[in-house]
Parts: structure tokens; sequence; C-alpha cells
């Protein structure tokens, strides 16, 4: 079996420990970060994903999953970072109020990161209030949600309300992303950007930041 398909089988059976070491044995053999991410972490993830859906694993199952993920894109994490440079811009990122997913918006941090700009993470059940205040405390160019439930992509509706209402309403730029959200969405709710993936989630992020 290759070194990828191990990361992926036994992120799926959720054993952090051997995920860990075998990332960084990949990284070891001179392997690419984003080629470890893609077809070993997140290949992993997508198959306990489909099988979740299906009823053939439950939340115990994807919780361990996750924790195996968030184990492996740690390792990853100095290979996608760039250190010691000064910050481009600032962005307050967090998942929405209501919403407990994590590994998405992780991603986006750590790309955005690797793109020199500072990233202040609120965590996971963020309330919108709270996204606002960390934005004018810390005077932030972007504020980035991200959501993984249609019941809690709704949530960035308020965000955006409360933003635009806000003493920071025309300078700050909102981004959204995850999973059930569209472009489409974004429109019908007056946020400034949508991205589908961290990569262009961060390219996004830092075009705005250097305009
Ligand atoms: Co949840 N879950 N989950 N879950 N879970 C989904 C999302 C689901 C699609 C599974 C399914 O097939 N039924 C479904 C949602 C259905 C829907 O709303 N339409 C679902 C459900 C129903 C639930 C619960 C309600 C289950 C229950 O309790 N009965 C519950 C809700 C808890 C809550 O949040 N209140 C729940 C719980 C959980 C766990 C805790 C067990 C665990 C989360 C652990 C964690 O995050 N630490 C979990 C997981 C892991 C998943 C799946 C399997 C995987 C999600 C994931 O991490 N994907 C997911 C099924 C699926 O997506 N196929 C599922 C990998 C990750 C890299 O992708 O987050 O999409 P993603 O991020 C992508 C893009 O979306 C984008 O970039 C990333 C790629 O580069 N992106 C952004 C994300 N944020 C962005 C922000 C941006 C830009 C891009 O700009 C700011």
């Amino acid at each position: 079996m290759s070194l990828l398909m191990e990361i992926s089988e036994n992120l799926q059976k959720g054993r952090a420990k051997v995920v860990k070491e075998l990332v960084q044995k990949a990284i070891d053999e001179g392997m690419d970060a984003n080629t470890i991410l893609e077809e070993g972490l997140l290949h992993g993830m997508g198959i306990i994903g489909g099988k979740f859906k299906n009823n053939e694993v439950y939340v115990p199952d994807v919780l361990i999953a996750a924790r195996a993920m968030n184990t492996g894109t740690e390792v990853l994490k100095p290979l996608m970072v760039s250190s010691g440079v000064k910050a481009k811009g600032k962005v307050i990122l967090g998942t929405v109020k209501g919403d407990l997913h994590d590994i998405g918006k992780n991603l986006v941090r750590m790309m955005m990161e690797g793109k020199g700009l500072e990233v202040i993470d609120l965590g996971v059940d963020v309330p919108a209030e709270k996204f606002v205040e960390a934005a004018i405390e810390n005077n932030a160019d972007i504020i980035a949600c991200s959501a993984l439930l249609t019941t809690t992509m709704t949530e960035m509706k308020n965000i955006v309300e409360k933003v635009k209402a806000s003493s920071i309403g025309d300078k700050v730029k909102i981004m959204i992303g995850g999973a059930p959200v569209t472009d489409n969405f974004r429109a019908s709710i007056g946020a400034d950007v949508y991205t589908a993936d961290a990569a262009s989630a961060a390219e996004e992020a830092l075009a705005i930041c250097l305009a």
C-alpha cells in the first residue's frame, strides 16, 4: 500500500498517533505538503464523509477521524505557514454559531497564515456579535466565516447585517465558505466574497488586504 493510502486508511480508523508518524514520514521522504493533504488526509476524510452520510459510520467514528485529521494537518502546518514576515493584513475567522465543524476552518487559517496574513481564530460556535467585536478590537480587514450545516449557514446573514450596522460596516470585508455555501447564497445575503476551498480563500483574502 502506498504511504498516502496508509495515511488515508489510518485516518479513517481514527489512529491519530499513526497518522502523525506517517505524515512526518511522507514529509521526510520529500513529498509535497499539498499532495499529503489532498491525497492522504482529505482522501480519508472524504471516505468517512460518504460513510457517515450512508449511516455506515456514526458520530464517534467521525469525531476520532476528525481528530486524526487535525493531528495530521498540525504536522503539515510548518510547511504551509511562512514565518517571520510582517503580517500583510488581519483576518477574524470562525465557524458560525450552532456549528462545531472546524476542519475546513482550520485549513483556511493555515492557508491564510501561509500567505502572511495574521489570523485571529475565534474557534467554533461563534455568535455574530463576537465576530463584530473582534473585528473592531483588532482593526481587522476581513471577517471570514465557515459553516457546514444548511441550518447554520443562515447565521451568516445575521453576521452581514450586524457588520453593516456597526462602525466598521464600510471598512471590513466579509468572506464566507463551507460545503453548503454557494456564490448565489453569498449574493443573497450581501456578503463580499465566497470561495469553494481554503486555498482560494487565502488568495482572495490576500488580494483584499493588498488592494
Ligand atoms: Co457533521 N455533518 N455533523 N460532523 N460532518 C456534515 C457536514 C454532513 C454533510 C454529513 C452528512 O453527510 N450528512 C451533515 C450536514 C448536512 C447538512 O446540513 N446538509 C452533518 C451533520 C448532519 C452533522 C450533525 C448534525 C450530526 C448529528 O449530530 N446527528 C452534527 C452537528 C454538530 C454541530 O455542528 N452542531 C455533526 C457533527 C460532526 C462531528 C462533530 C462528528 C464532525 C466534526 C468534527 C470537527 O470538525 N472537528 C463532523 C464531520 C467531520 C462531518 C463531515 C463527515 C466532514 C466535514 C469535514 O471536516 N470535511 C461532513 C460530511 C462531508 O462534508 N462530506 C459532515 C473536510 C473539510 C476539509 O471540508 O469543512 O467542507 P470542509 O471545508 C472545505 C470547504 O468547504 C472550504 O474549504 C475546505 C476545503 O479546502 N471551506 C471554506 C470551509 N470553510 C470555509 C471558509 C471560507 C472558504 C472556504 O471562507 C471564509
